[in-house]
């Protein structure tokens, strides 16, 4: 490395330490909140990085996180290339590197997930905790990029399981939300590879494989049905105790980690690009 091209890269870090700290000590006026931060890629130590809903997803908001030293867990407005309108959403920017578009979390049972097709479409539930972000959310933010899906399973006794998949997507109405996923690496087991390529139901919606039955009213919650399925993370939720599935077969199980008869604490489902990069 010449000496130019070494005082070229320490400016390089002190213009950009010194646009951060200088931005970070500005409390950040509406003004600032409602532009661009995009529109100030050039200008960056005289306007500080606004968290607003120009970011595709979480991941595309990573960055300014982890630039201003504030990279948590938290319910941020994003905006999706293909969507009109930006709206907000649960952003984990702390599990396997960060960057994580949350589309379900649950975790307590204050939300009932027993519902027609119309609140699957649109979302339910409140993104500071139990909710469905909603399938046509979903698929704007899959359908303009390579995603990724994670999902996450808690049990009853604190242990912890994945199920990763490097392939997610689903199609649009018109295609009942058809999902592709592939790819699966984890500890969970892969109890969605019977799901791939199936429609999505819900309880007044029958686009399962069982020409016999209605598996989303059958299992009381909106998935991707096979002839049913091996994973049901909207099935009912159980406190610990008050769970007889042996009796129902219902509950929120994945079948490669627990059985079918093992209703499960939390989980969260969360997408993000492929490309992306963690620890910038
Ligand atoms: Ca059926």
């Amino acid at each position: 490395m010449t000496k130019t091209q070494t005082f070229s890269l320490v400016t390089f870090i002190l213009l950009v330490t010194g646009g951060v700290t200088f931005s970070a000590e500005i409390p950040q006026t509406q003004d600032a909140q409602d532009e661009s931060l995009s529109n100030h890629a050039e200008d960056q130590r005289n306007d500080p990085p606004a968290v607003v809903a120009s970011f595709e997803d979480c991941a595309a908001l990573y960055p300014v996180l982890y630039w201003t030293n504030s990279v948590q867990d938290g319910v941020f407005p994003i905006k999706p290339a293909s969507s009109t309108d930006h709206f907000d959403v649960f952003c984990d920017m702390t599990t396997d590197g960060g960057g994580w578009t949350v589309i379900q979390r649950r975790f307590d049972g204050k939300v009932n997930f027993n519902r027609r097709w119309a609140d699957y479409k649109n979302g339910f539930g409140n993104i500071e905790g139990e909710h469905w972000l909603g399938l046509d959310k979903i698929h704007n933010l899959t359908a303009h990029n390579d995603y990724e899906f994670y999902v996450e399973l808690k049990d009853w006794e604190a242990n912890v399981a994945y199920a990763k998949y490097a392939t997610f997507r689903t199609g649009n109405e018109s295609m009942d939300y058809t999902l592709h996923i592939g790819g699966y690496s984890g500890n969970a087991g892969d109890s969605m590879a019977y799901s791939n390529g199936m429609k999505f139901s819900a309880t007044d919606v029958d686009n399962d494989e069982d020409s016999s039955g209605h598996c989303a009213e059958h299992l009381s919650g909106g998935w991707w049905y096979n002839n049913c399925a091996l994973s049901a993370l909207n099935g009912p939720y159980f406190q610990l105790g008050d769970y007889h599935g042996t009796d129902t077969g219902w509950g929120m199980w994945w079948f490669h980690w627990k059985g079918y008869y093992y209703s499960l604490k939390a989980t969260k489902m969360m997408v993000r690009p492929r490309n992306f990069v963690p620890n910038l």
